[in-house]
């Protein structure tokens, strides 16, 4: 009886491990894709989000405004639509188109109380490079494989005062 006792026992114990186990491994398959890098910058101006501009399709081009010594302001096409542009006025505005199919995949830069630099690559092994290199070193790149820029959120009043970086799939359709 006190062998079945320790059998029954036995036995019990290696399925509670067996599940414990199963359920720790169950949770590190989750698909997981969106992350989040930021914010980087200063406190100044009002907040903006390109999250529900990501529904109208992968980023496509930028608009950089970009003076003497900051990131004036930006503007990021989605698919086949412009966001609204944030920023001031000052400056000049450059503007570059991504190849069909191409995506942002790291996103480095510097601030120093408002944003200095900004430097996007690409997954086609570009380096697009705006601003002057001033203050503190940033760098942003999604952390789940085959995942890129979705959408920016920040800040901004006459100049871009901060941004974040929103990394997930890249959208099919
Ligand atoms: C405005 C105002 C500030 C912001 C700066 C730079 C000139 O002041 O919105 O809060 O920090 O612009 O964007």
């Amino acid at each position: 009886m006190q062998r079945l006792d320790n059998m029954l026992m036995t036995t019990v114990m290696l399925a509670l491990t067996l599940l414990a186990l199963f359920c720790v491994s169950a949770e590190s398959v989750q698909p997981r894709s969106s992350s989040y890098n930021g914010e980087y910058g200063g406190g100044g101006g009002e907040r903006f989000s390109h999250s529900g501009n990501q529904l109208d399709g992968p980023i496509t081009a930028l608009r950089i405004r970009v003076s003497r010594y900051y990131i004036v302001g930006l503007q990021v096409r989605y698919g086949k639509e412009w966001s609204d542009y944030v920023g001031g006025s000052q400056g000049d505005l450059e503007e570059i188109f991504l190849h069909p199919g191409e995506s942002i995949i790291q996103v480095s830069g510097k601030y120093k109380k408002y944003l200095r630099k900004l430097v996007f690559v690409t997954d086609k092994g570009r380096y697009l490079p705006f601003g002057k290199d001033t203050g503190t070193s940033f760098n942003a790149a999604p952390l789940y494989p085959n995942t890129v820029l979705r959408f920016i959120s920040g800040r901004a009043g006459s100049l871009i005062d901060a941004i974040g970086l929103h990394w997930d799939v890249y959208p099919t359709c």
